[in-house]
């Protein structure tokens, strides 16, 4: 049976069958599913409450509830990505953000603050 596929090909392609406009049809009928799935999976943001602001090293300390990676709850230092969001937080503050390790640093990279 398989040694038939080949040849089969081979006479179609020759035949001048309509063989590429099959093949786009192919594509996008086949390109459209993955294209919506695995979009850029923005991380969930995880609720943070704002302990200490440390503008001079970029850093803030949270008391944070448990992370998408496996963290769980606890207080402690990240970095964050844009200093101008330690003008837009409070001690005390209720906040959402997202962290990601960066160079072995746990950095907040989105960050909203909480009602
Ligand atoms: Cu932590």
């Amino acid at each position: 049976m398989k040694t038939l596929i080949a040849p089969v090909l081979v006479a179609l392609t020759v035949a001048g069958t309509p063989l590429p406009a099959a093949a786009q049809t192919d594509h996008s009928a086949h390109g459209k599913p993955p294209v919506t799935a695995p979009a850029a999976a923005a991380s969930p943001l995880a609720d943070g409450l704002v302990k200490k602001i440390d503008k001079t090293n970029k850093k803030v300390t949270l008391s944070h509830g448990p992370l998408p990676n496996g963290m769980p709850a606890m207080t402690m230092v990240f970095r964050v990505k844009d200093a101008a969001w330690l003008d837009r937080m409070k001690e005390g503050q209720a906040i959402r953000f997202a962290a990601e390790d960066i160079n072995g640093a746990m950095t907040m990279v989105r960050f909203e603050p909480g009602k």
